[in-house]
């Protein structure tokens, strides 16, 4: 395979990052996004430092090997209660995130993976080599979509782990990270949901197995850690926030759990959670759906700032200090048990 990690979009360094819409290029954090959600992402993945060795791309696992499921399989699987260890409830009170086999069976993977690899194509095109491509609201317009993010077996999960009542839906979000494309910069998410809560977490469903040359998503374990990282600043034109991340977690022993993926598996991660991915280093683009639920109850903080990008589209009509339940966060999750 020609393609090698040279073709990365390298970060920008120095004060000015093209990436940055103009309008974001001076000032503090506290201001809209002035761009699209794909060029958030855009903008995104060049905070995070990167190996400057090119790498050979190897071949990637494929997506399942099965049939698809139906829609009627898809959503009586969807609808069901998963099975929840009480130890994983306390795993992810103790640790910020878990990790869940088997929470979508290899059919519904398959499914859903050739319903995303069309919605990417017509958003994104072929063309996309090294970049990390992006959809989000796929939910309004897409009925398999509409199933996963208003699952009951997702949002039941998402209550019980959080201990809450109710959920509600925030976004949905299609996240691929293309052949060659680099690292996910480490970060947490309370600063991506301008919510004036940390009770929220992420599902993030791969669409097939994910070896480690894949870039699974990784967590640094602990729902402490964010107090050890509090003091570091956020740089908006460069890798220095990355970087002062990943070295605070290896001065203070902080464990990084980056296993690989199983077909099926499905992480929680909370918005305390303190996260990164690695390069994907293979030929297969990494792809994963990931819908977030927050607390029902939970209000918009009173500045929200360019890290959460364009959080208007996900709570259309509420402002600053505002209570987070638009008619697109519906209340998905009840505790399953
Ligand atoms: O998929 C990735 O690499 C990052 C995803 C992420 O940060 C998230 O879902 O919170
Ligand atoms: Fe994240």
């Amino acid at each position: 395979m020609a393609l090698t990690t040279d073709d990365l979009p390298g970060s920008d360094s120095g004060d000015v990052n093209h990436r940055l819409p103009e309008a974001n290029r001076s000032g503090g954090l506290h201001q809209d996004w002035a761009g699209d959600d794909q060029d958030w992402w855009d903008w995104y993945v060049t905070l995070a430092a990167n190996d400057a060795a090119p790498v050979d791309l190897v071949a990637g696992p494929g997506l399942p090997d099965v049939a698809a499921a139906s829609d009627e399989q898809v959503a009586s699987e969807l609808a069901e209660p998963y099975a929840l260890d009480p130890a994983d409830v306390e795993a992810f009170a103790r640790d910020a995130f878990v990790k869940l086999p088997g929470v979508l069976s290899p059919a519904v993977v398959r499914r859903l993976a050739e319903r995303l690899q069309d919605l990417l194509r017509a958003e994104h095109g072929a063309d996309v080599a090294g970049r990390f491509t992006a959809m989000e609201q796929m939910w309004l317009h897409d009925d398999l979509m509409r199933q996963v993010a208003l699952s009951p077996r997702l949002g039941g999960l998402a209550a019980t782990l959080l201990g809450e009542p109710g959920v509600r839906l925030y976004h949905d979000n299609a996240l691929s990270k293309e052949p060659g494309c680099g690292r996910t910069p480490w970060h947490h998410d309370a600063e991506h949901f301008p919510l004036q809560t940390t009770q929220a977490v992420t599902a993030w469903m791969p669409m097939s197995a994910i070896p480690g040359r894949m870039g699974p998503l990784s967590f640094a374990r602990g729902s402490a850690v964010r107090d050890d990282l509090a003091d570091l600043e956020f740089d908006k034109v460069g890798t220095s926030y990355d970087v002062a991340v990943a070295e605070r977690l290896r001065e203070r022993d902080v464990p990084v759990e980056s296993s690989p993926f199983a077909v099926g598996e499905v992480s929680f991660h909370s918005a305390l959670c303190f996260h990164t991915a690695g390069p994907n280093l293979t030929t297969q683009p990494r792809r994963a759906l990931a819908t977030t639920y927050f607390a029902d109850g939970a209000r918009v903080v009173e500045t929200p700032t360019l890290i959460s990008g364009t959080w208007r589209e996900f709570l259309p009509g509420v402002e600053p200090g505002g209570l987070a339940a638009s008619d697109l966060n519906p209340v998905v999750g009840r505790p399953s048990a």
